[in-house]
């Protein structure tokens, strides 16, 4: 039986994972690491909070003691590393607590795998270090070209520049003390239990309560979507297969830009739910500072190499998200009161 420590796990990714994970194994143990902070979410994982082979901890990758008390209380094989500070927007208004939980918040990870995992020269067999990262790290793309995982790293964001320095800190505890580590940079996910300070909830959420829908700049940046179910399959596999050490790029070759998914979002709201909902609710608004254009991801090597594949092409996904937003508007209500209100007025207005 493998023990998986995943921090973050009560976020939008993580508890995908988690549910994943938990659904398709029975012989493993999850211990899901989480703060809660505004994004975390107990909600997400009424489906498997009473597994008797999962076990939830509230404390912050930061807190060296909390951490290294879940190396000691539990025998971990692997740690998926979800925790982070993940919005762009609040990263420029407030980048200290991303290089905190990002950069400093691995690094203790990294150190506690260590002391649990490291005896003498020999590492504990059969262990490995996931560090989940993003595309945003490589910098923008022009109309032309992917990221490979040779691209170098040049990210603008202070969001992006912390995924980097815990990117590259992940890294030097694989060159330098040989931890069996792996690196993975997805692009955009969208899916279940996302939260809707990110474009696609948010758009959803707007849409159901008649709000402007809030378009940066002209519209035409580019991201390149992945439904977060093959995100969670390639974690899996790079766990399982990856070669240690290795960077693998995950994407699914499906770019759009941003006008073109406001306009799907309202189609498909217009068309199922209220006829009222059309493209008047577009709004053009300021452009983020340091905007990046365009994301596009070259998944030829985890395709090639470990034989990923994504499995839900846009046009289902992008139903499948609706649907789940209409069909757990409690959830919606319940993330969207609160701490939300505040970010949105300062926000938006
Ligand atoms: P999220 O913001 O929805 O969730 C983050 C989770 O981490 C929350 O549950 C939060 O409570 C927890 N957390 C935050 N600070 C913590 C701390 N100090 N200690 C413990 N837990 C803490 O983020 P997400 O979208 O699910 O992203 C998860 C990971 O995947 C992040 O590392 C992000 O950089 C990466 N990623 C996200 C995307 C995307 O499109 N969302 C794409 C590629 C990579
Ligand atoms: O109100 C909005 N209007 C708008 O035009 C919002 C919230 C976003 N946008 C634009 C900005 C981006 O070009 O939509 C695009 C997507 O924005 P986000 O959902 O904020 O995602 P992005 O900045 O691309 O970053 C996401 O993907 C990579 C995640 O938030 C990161 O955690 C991940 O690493």
């Amino acid at each position: 039986m493998k023990t998986y420590l995943v921090t973050g796990g009560a976020g939008f990714i993580g508890s995908n994972f988690v549910i994943y994970m938990l659904k398709r194994y029975k012989d493993i143990k999850i211990i899901n690491l989480d703060k809660l902070t505004y994004a975390g979410n107990l909600e997400n994982l009424k489906e498997v909070e009473n597994y008797p082979n999962y076990v939830f901890i509230q404390g912050d990758i930061t807190d060296r003691e909390v951490v290294s008390k879940s190396f000691k209380d539990y025998s971990v094989d692997y740690v998926v590393n979800f925790a982070a500070e993940s919005h762009v927007d609040r990263s420029i208004r407030e980048p200290e607590v991303f290089a905190k939980t990002n950069v400093l918040g691995t690094v203790n990870l990294l150190n506690c795998a260590k002391e649990a995992w490291l005896d003498g020269e020999q590492w504990k067999p059969g262990v490995k270090f996931l560090h989940v990262s993003t595309d945003e790290v490589y910098g923008s793309l022009g109309e032309t070209g992917y990221f490979t995982e040779e691209t170098p790293l040049d990210p603008h964001s202070p969001y992006s520049a912390s995924k980097a320095g815990s990117d590259l800190m992940v890294k030097a505890y694989g060159d330098t003390y040989k931890m069996p580590i792996n690196i993975t940079r997805c692009s955009n996910n969208y899916g279940p239990y996302q939260f809707p300070e990110k474009l696609i909830p948010l758009l959803i959420n707007n849409c159901l309560n008649h709000r402007d829908l809030p378009v940066y700049g002209d519209g035409l940046n580019i991201r390149d979507w992945l439904y977060v179910e093959d995100h969670c399959k390639a974690i899996d596999m790079v766990i399982n297969k990856g070669l240690c050490g290795e960077v693998y790029n995950v994407g699914g070759h499906n770019e759009r830009t941003n006008i073109q998914i406001v306009k799907t979002v309202i189609n498909y709201i217009h068309e199922n739910v209220d006829k009222s909902v059309t493209e008047d609710l577009i709004k053009f608004v300021e452009d983020r500072k340091g905007h990046d254009r365009r994301y596009g991801i070259d998944p030829s090597k985890i395709k090639n190499e470990l034989g990923w594949y994504p499995e839900t092409r846009f046009e289902a996904g992008i139903v499948k998200t609706i649907q789940w937003y209409l069909d757990n508007k409690e959830w919606l209500e319940g993330v969207t009161s609160g701490e939300y209100r505040n970010y949105y007025e300062k926000m938006y207005k």
